[in-house]
């Protein structure tokens, strides 16, 4: 097993209707390791350097309105290959294009209210733990199941 971390987030709309015990717990059930957590709402300028990508899109201003609009969840997980395992666990973007048993595809209805965040790459992943966290918050232990998730 090659340890691989990615950063998630359960979103404003996660977050009020209260889906963050759901959320944590699909991940959580599948193998996942919980690395850090933080709840917190998110400054104006962090969601700007987060979704710099898309600065100029007709839709980035609803974007950091909505993500800045109240608290989020955010969390490192920890696995072989996190980064995809993750995304294929929330579904596509479009959540009326992803498919029944993907958050998304469960729990959401449009683009703009698509309940989650998760890192698209190892790269990126990287970015985002340390826009949102310090090093020292991220936690090293040794957890027993893990005998019994991997060979
Ligand atoms: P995030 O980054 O939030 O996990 O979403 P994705 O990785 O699945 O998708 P993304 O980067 O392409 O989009 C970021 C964010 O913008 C919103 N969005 C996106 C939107 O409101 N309208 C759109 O047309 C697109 C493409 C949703 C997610």
């Amino acid at each position: 097993m090659a340890a691989e971390q990615t950063y998630l987030m359960v979103k404003p709309d996660g977050v009020q209707r209260g889906l963050c015990g759901d959320i944590i717990s699909r991940f959580e059930k599948r193998g996942l390791k919980i690395v850090a957590m933080k709840f917190t709402v998110i400054k104006k300028e962090t969601a700007e350097n987060h979704y710099g990508e898309h600065k100029g899109k007709g839709f980035y201003d609803s974007l950091i309105s909505y993500i800045t609009s109240g608290p989020v969840l955010a969390m490192v997980l920890e696995g072989d290959n996190a980064v995809s395992v993750c995304r294929n666990m929330m579904g596509k973007t479009n959540p009326q294009e992803a498919p029944v048993g993907t958050i998304r595809g469960d729990f959401a209805m449009v683009t703009g209210m698509n309940l989650i965040h998760g890192s698209d790459s190892p790269e990126s992943a990287k970015r985002e733990i340390s826009l949102f966290f310090r090093p020292e918050e991220l936690v090293a232990y040794k957890r027993t199941a893990d005998e019994w998730i991997y060979e």
